[in-house]
């Protein structure tokens, strides 16, 4: 595993290999693209292909982020993390627990875990995560058997609260964010003390015509506060 100092979360692409998301495009091509438009962090997220595939496309994505300078964790799969050699994986609250993957992976991978709640973010923090991924901010249709929805005073919640112990946990946050809300998500979650370190985004930039386009114009908006900020 190669080390996890000084990681970039701003724009966070989580791939989807379903036809409904990426139409007829190249899940490796959109990714290219994507790299080439600026997403800074890239988690291959597989829920329908077979292990041998998954390892293979593990493979050939790897070697793509890997010459951009961008890291790559797998969702869920540690095991696939391990056979690729890539920079660490996502887990969710269902999925191995964190102690667990952090000591398979060792202390350098990045380990990521999604947080519902306050509860859920406080544990992962005192647990080790190297980043959290919050949400759902917003319904949508990319995963629809998500937990509850919690907006962006929820995210601001969870926000504060780490805020108020102390944590140093990294944290991206996931859900029905686009080109129209990215601004409003990242700027109007944030607290004195704490503020999103990045958004993490699946359709809009794998469901869209312009992959390379659709990375680089979220990495314009990212990086300008709105006026209402
Ligand atoms: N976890 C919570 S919502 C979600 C995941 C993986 C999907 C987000 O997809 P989109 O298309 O960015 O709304
Ligand atoms: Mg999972």
């Amino acid at each position: 595993m190669t080390a996890r100092r000084s990681v970039d979360y701003s724009l966070y692409l989580v791939t989807d290999s379903t036809s409904a998301i990426l139409g007829k495009k190249d899940l490796l091509e959109v990714v290219k693209a994507a790299v080439a438009g600026g997403v800074t962090i890239v988690q291959y997220r597989d829920k329908t292909s077979e292990t041998a595939d998954v390892v293979q496309i593990a493979q050939q994505l790897y070697e793509v982020t890997k010459a951009a300078g961008v890291p790559l964790l797998i969702n869920d799969r540690v095991d696939v993390a391990l056979a690729v050699g890539c920079e660490g994986v996502h887990v969710g609250q269902d999925d191995m627990d964190l102690k667990t993957a952090r000591k398979l992976l060792g202390p350098d991978a990045i380990v990521g875990v999604t947080a519902n709640s306050e509860e859920e973010a406080s544990q992962a923090a005192r647990d080790g995560a190297d980043y959290l991924g919050i949400g759902t901010v917003y319904a949508t249709p990319t995963k629809e058997n998500t937990k509850s929805i919690i907006g962006t005073a929820g995210v601001q919640q969870i926000l504060s609260s780490l805020a108020k112990q102390n944590h140093t946990v990294k944290t991206v946050c996931i859900g029905g964010i686009n080109h129209a809300n990215a601004q409003r998500v990242l700027y109007q979650t944030a607290s004195p003390s704490k503020q999103l370190d990045g958004i993490a985004v699946v359709s809009a930039i794998m469901a869209a015509s312009d992959p390379k386009k659709a990375s680089s114009d979220l990495r314009q908006l990212i990086a300008t506060p709105p006026p209402f900020a």
